[in-house]
């Protein structure tokens, strides 16, 4: 995908990113203003990175790889040490995506949202039924969240809004039992995407991990190889919190990606950096607000340049 600094995607992009960039970017410029690579200006750089929420393990491998350069002598301070950053932080982001395209395979492709409560996971389903509704085929946007009666309520109207048909469960019923209903409508309808939404749930509460896992199971049985994918979705305003919801449910289901909402609510947006280097996991997706429109497709090149260059 290209940057196009004018477009009005890359615009929002920015301005959801921006207390991101203040936080992050603004004690960085700071380091890199300075004249010396010294090592009161590594310290420094090292406090950045901590502040920005980038994890002891991120900081740590910048800071090695940012060495290495020093002793080299293929490193300099001011905009020598701005590039080496940005590249390194961009290396990790990209070490983390694979190389071939998947998203939207086979047909009907099916995808499973998981996440604990109020991370965003309807909301996500919504702008990416959206999303694939102005990408053309069918889609399905399936309510298995039969935990809360107004979680059903809730992506009828994502529904609605999006075009997309929405299949229903029933409050308190059998949620795998709706998912794997809703595979077999997929197919008899030969529609191309079924996205299907779950319950909030804590992660720590194994009954729960294990009604996800039991879906997972049924799913297999409507469909081979279903579900394609499982995406976690995750608050990034929760900071380190968020690393350890990644451990549970990847460990549980065998996550594909993960999706990172509410970029635009935070300033601790280097997140995104950390779970790539934690993880290995691609991150599919990211919510910057929350219209429709409030979802990007996650581009390495895009996210850096929306966070660094100067517009
Ligand atoms: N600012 C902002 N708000 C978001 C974003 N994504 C979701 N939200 C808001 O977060 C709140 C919770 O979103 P939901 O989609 O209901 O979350 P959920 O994970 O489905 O919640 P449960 O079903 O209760 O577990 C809503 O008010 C959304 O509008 C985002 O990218 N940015
Ligand atoms: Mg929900």
């Amino acid at each position: 995908m290209s940057v196009v600094a004018g477009s009005g995607f890359f615009q929002r992009l920015r301005s959801g990113l921006q207390k991101t960039r203040q936080s992050l970017v603004g004690s960085l410029e700071a380091v890199f203003s300075r004249k010396r690579l010294d090592i009161d200006t590594l310290e420094k750089l090292e406090e950045a990175l901590i502040l920005a929420d980038l994890g002891t393990r991120t900081v740590d491998r910048v800071l090695q790889e940012v060495n290495a350069r020093v002793k080299h002598k293929t490193i300099e301070a001011g905009d020598g040490l701005r590039d080496g950053v940005i590249d390194i932080l961009r290396d990790i982001m990209t070490e983390a995506m694979p190389a071939a395209e998947t998203i939207g395979q086979p047909q009907p492709w099916v995808l499973m949202m998981v996440g604990v409560n109020g991370v965003g996971k309807t909301t996500t389903l919504g702008k990416l039924a959206h999303h694939f509704h102005q990408q053309g085929g069918k889609s399905l946007l399936v309510a298995a969240d039969t935990f809360r009666a107004a979680a059903i309520e809730q992506a009828a109207i994502w529904g609605e809004r999006a075009g997309v048909d929405v299949i229903k469960g029933q409050p308190g019923g059998d949620a795998a039992a709706v998912a794997f209903d809703a595979v077999q409508a997929a197919c008899a309808r030969h529609a191309d995407r079924v996205l299907i939404d779950t319950a909030g749930r804590l992660h720590t509460k194994a009954p729960l991990m294990e009604e996800l896992k039991k879906m997972q199971r049924v799913l297999g049985r409507a469909l081979p190889d279903a579900p394609h994918d499982i995406w976690l979705v995750l608050d990034a305003t929760t900071g380190q919190n968020g690393i350890a919801q990644v451990r549970q449910f990847h460990e549980s289901l065998g996550l594909t990606g993960l999706v990172l909402t509410k970029l635009d609510g935070t300033s601790k947006g280097g997140i995104v950096i950390n779970v790539a280097q934690e993880f290995q996991l691609p991150i599919r997706y990211i919510g910057v607000g929350e219209g429709v429109d409030d979802l990007r497709p996650f581009d390495v090149a895009e996210f850096t340049a929306a966070l660094f260059d100067k517009a």
